[in-house]
């Protein structure tokens, strides 16, 4: 059995249509319903239009990414009980509908954050990017957190200062928008709102944020295993407390400590190897040995980093992370499965013809057209 090879599909309104999926050499799908806010039940009957929509082209949508985790769960609050009870209902119509594969994050406000959306490489293709200097400018200059800088290394307060110095008025408005944007397709969150929650995030910390997190998974363990739902906790990306927001899913000792609480098979993991990449303190094939057996959803992307810990989103099978070494743990585990372990090909630069077109961040076709290719290319080498 060959490990299986999904692509994420935004819906109807993603410029990528279900066509280019299937050329570019995918035969499953990983979909959510995005125009639903987070925290409503997803109805079954937008669950199954969506289902039947992938299936009519002959593909199969096998992930939800994201089933969204809201902020009422993360944070706990008075309001978490309904909202858990709504993901317990969304998470039975999933099941009804045949889908048992979920992916999400707790991530505290922000999903994936970076500085830079178009960062222009070498051969004219471009990428996405995370500069430590960008960020504390943010942090400092536009959310103005209180002592934003002191939680910063004093080179990157230089250069952000001096940076900040120089920035246009536009490419000040541009880093907002970037940092506050989150899953394309979805809404964005506003200054002020994300200075509140950094208030209400501070006073929970990471411990608090862990025990919420058990608390989330052992709330839906009886549905999922009523249901035989597995669920796939993303890491966070990247892997570091950023503006002052607690972490826990960033290394080695987070991913233990998560599967440790809830040991149920049902809690499990994806491995996103450009999360996890960005971070110089994880070993990632270390990693993926010791909780290989809870992996069943893979994000396969690379990531090229600097001493100071910036990084640009490689070529697949370039940067940091030894790619044919993740390949090979995840063919050897894939053999002992029952259902073969899904992968994507996470991201992928902007490229060829897509320089033109408006693309979401990321997830241009051609750049994950590219990426998809050499990994299966990888894949079939391997294992030969
Ligand atoms: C970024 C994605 C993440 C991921 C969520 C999962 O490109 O990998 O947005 O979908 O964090 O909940």
């Amino acid at each position: 059995m060959t490990l299986n090879q999904s692509w994420r599909w935004f819906g109807p309104n993603d410029p990528v249509s279900l066509r280019d999926i299937q050329q570019a050499g995918a035969t499953d799908v990983v979909s959510a319903l995005h125009y639903i806010p987070h925290g409503e039940v997803w109805p079954l009957e937008d669950i199954l239009e969506r289902k039947a929509l992938i299936q009519s082209v002959g593909l199969k949508w096998s992930i939800v990414e994201s089933v969204p985790v809201h902020e009422a769960i993360k944070t706990r609050n008075e309001e978490s009980e309904f909202y858990i009870e709504n993901y317990i209902q969304t998470l039975k119509n999933l099941s009804k509908a045949g889908l048992n594969l979920v992916c999400y994050n707790f991530m505290p406000v922000l999903d994936w954050t970076r500085t830079d959306l178009s960062y222009s490489l070498a051969n004219g293709a471009k990428a996405l990017y995370f500069d430590w200097a960008d960020l504390a400018a943010f942090d400092h200059f536009i959310l103005q957190r209180k002592n934003a800088f002191s939680f910063y290394s004093e080179e990157v307060v230089e250069s952000a200062t001096s940076r900040w110095a120089e920035m246009s008025k536009v490419r000040k408005k541009e880093l907002s928008d970037i940092v506050l944007m989150g899953v394309p397709t979805e809404k964005s969150m506003s200054k002020e709102d994300l200075m509140k929650s950094i208030g209400i995030y501070a006073k929970i910390g990471k411990s608090g944020l862990r025990d919420n997190l058990v608390f989330f998974l052992k709330s839906i363990q009886q549905t999922c295993e009523t249901e035989e739902i597995t669920m796939t906790i993303h890491p966070d990306d990247p892997p570091y407390p950023i503006l002052g927001l607690p972490r826990i899913a960033s290394d080695k000792e987070d991913l233990l400590y998560i599967i440790s609480q809830v040991p149920e098979s049902f809690n499990g993991i994806c491995f996103c190897t450009g999360s996890l990449g960005a971070g110089g303190h994880n070993a990632l094939p270390d990693i993926l040995s010791r909780i290989g057996d809870r992996v069943h959803f893979a994000h396969l992307r690379n990531v090229k980093k600097n001493s100071r810990g910036d990084f640009y989103e490689a070529e697949h099978l370039d940067g940091d992370v030894d790619m044919a070494a993740i390949m090979q743990q995840l063919i050897a585990l894939n053999k002992n499965r029952e259902r073969p372990i899904f992968y994507r090909p996470d991201h992928g630069h902007q490229i060829l013809d897509d320089l033109k077109k408006e693309t979401n961040p990321g997830y241009s076709a051609i750049g994950r057209l590219k990426g998809l290719a050499e990994l299966r290319g990888l894949e079939i080498g391997l294992d030969r």
